[in-house]
């Protein structure tokens, strides 16, 4: 396989999409020995057909704002690849949402959709819209204009959105609305739908569940765990609150949260109702952290910076793409961290990652580590199928046994000569074979 040439064909096909490249070309490189062993995959040419997307539906996306101004913005779902199983992942609101940035959302997914032992394929969807500052109307207009395209592309058995960054329940609850309106079914073609209208228990907590229950199984490797260890997450959003539950479950301290406007610093730990208050700062859609000192004065809080300066034992990156750059990394493992754990997807840089895995800490892409969230949505449409509702521990036990089973994958796959776990390379090829086998398996389609 000849790395440099695909690289170099993929950025003239894809011009203005770093992300896009950024994801595959550490997909590629760490997959490069198992295409090389494996003839079948470069005789199938499997790399050329698994990183073009299966189709980009873009569309305009029309609605009107409590002024009553028209406002027009881009609505996007990338299906990437469903050889496994039905088009699957979530929708992200934000206005930094582009084609190439969806298209990377995209492909991840379907590495990591695999990982789960689920039978899902990949996509991602979204729109520029941004959420802020909107009114609760303004929020159900939009919703239920991006539905009036997107239904024509969805179902049940084709594909099933979710939600990711602006996309919660309420946004949920206003596009399956509008999806049931129109196409006269209430099915479960969306995940993390409301727990009276066939949404899972444990479904908002899942990702950041599961990304604390993985990094214990790291910390397991060493004969360590979460106890009594020092915590900094970033963001504050779904996947950073999940993670902080979990975390403050399992006897952990966590001391920072983070926003656009900088990070809080809270020595006493972020537990009891100041978790609830995270749900109130979200729901105010202000955007920022620093109110939180307001509450809890002994808070502090460090404008335009990020968390990565804080001591830590280990860190939990949850907000966005690229928010820790190689300073921070080297921060941290100046600083003692021994395990770092990504609650978002590709939150570290390249450059981030190389000195991650240099220092040999115990270090999980979120393709790993955060599929939780996405398993859990699998196991929603397991109970939508099944037509009945499953207790929250039975949710819980079954997402803690998928995450012991990824991590298992990513050993296997990942384990260096020396004994130290690639979790990146591991994940990746665990989550390849499966997808490249199916796709052999049923032919040049
Ligand atoms: P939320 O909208 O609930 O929270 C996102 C967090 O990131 C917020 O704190 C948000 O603050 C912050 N954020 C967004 N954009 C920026 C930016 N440009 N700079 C700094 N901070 C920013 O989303 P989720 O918690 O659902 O998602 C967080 C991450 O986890 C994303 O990478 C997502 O893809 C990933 N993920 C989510 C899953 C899920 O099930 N929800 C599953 C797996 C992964 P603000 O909005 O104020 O900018
Ligand atoms: O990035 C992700 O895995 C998600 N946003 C969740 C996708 C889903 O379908 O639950």
């Amino acid at each position: 396989m000849n790395l440099e040439k695909i690289m170099a064909d993929l950025e003239k096909k894809n011009p203005g999409q770093p992300e896009f490249l950024q994801a595959v070309k550490e997909v590629l490189e760490t997959i490069e020995d198992v295409v090389t062993e494996n003839p079948k995959y470069e005789a199938a040419n499997i790399i050329e057909r698994i990183i073009e997307p299966d189709r980009v539906i873009k569309f305009k996306v029309q609605w009107m704002d409590d002024k009553g101004n028209v406002q027009v913005n881009r609505g996007y779902r990338v299906q990437f690849n469903n050889a496994i199983g039905p088009y699957k992942g979530g929708c992200r609101f934000h206005p930094s949402v582009t084609e190439g940035g969806l298209k990377f959302l995209g492909f991840e997914q379907i590495f990591k959709n695999s990982l789960t032992t689920l039978p899902m394929g990949g996509a991602k969807g979204g729109s520029d819209f941004d959420p802020k500052g909107k009114s609760n109307a303004e929020i159900m207009r939009f919703c239920q204009s991006f539905m009036a395209e997107l239904y024509k592309y969805i179902g049940p058995d084709t594909d099933i959105p979710a939600g990711d960054i602006g996309v919660g329940g309420r946004e949920i609850g206003y596009m399956f609305g509008m999806y049931k309106k129109l196409v006269g079914e209430h099915t479960g073609v969306f995940t993390g739908k409301g727990r009276g209208w066939g949404g899972s228990l444990i479904r908002p907590e899942a990702t950041g569940f599961g990304n604390v229950y993985f990094a214990e199984e790291m910390l397991k490797t060493r004969g360590d765990s979460m106890k009594g260890k020092i915590v900094t997450v970033s963001g504050f959003g779904n996947v950073s609150w999940g993670s902080i539950i979990k975390a403050t479950q399992l006897g952990a301290r966590v001391v920072t949260i983070s926003g656009p406007d900088g990070y809080v610093y809270d020595p006493d730990g972020i537990n009891g109702e100041k978790i609830d208050y995270l749900l109130e700062l979200r729901a105010s859609n202000q955007d920022i952290v620093k109110p939180y000192t307001y509450e809890f004065p002994n808070a502090q809080f460090f404008e335009g910076k990020r968390p990565w300066e804080v001591k830590c034992d280990v860190a939990l990156p949850c907000a966005i793409q690229n928010e820790l750059n190689a300073q921070d990394a080297q921060n941290l493992i100046n600083n003692g961290v021994i395990c770092v754990s990504e609650g978002a997807n590709m939150p570290c840089t390249p450059e981030a990652m190389e000195i991650f895995l240099k220092a040999k800490i115990l270090y999980a892409p979120g393709k790993a580590s955060n599929a939780g969230g996405v398993a859990t949505s699998g196991l929603e449409q397991t109970q939508n199928a099944m037509k009945l509702n499953w207790t929250a521990e039975e949710v819980e036990d079954k997402l803690h046994q998928i995450m012991i089973n990824i991590h298992e994958a990513c050993v296997k796959y990942g384990k260096d000569e020396d004994g130290y776990v690639n979790y990146v390379k591991g994940s990746n090829v665990a989550g390849f074979i499966k997808v490249a086998d199916a796709m052999i398996d049923q032919g040049v389609i």
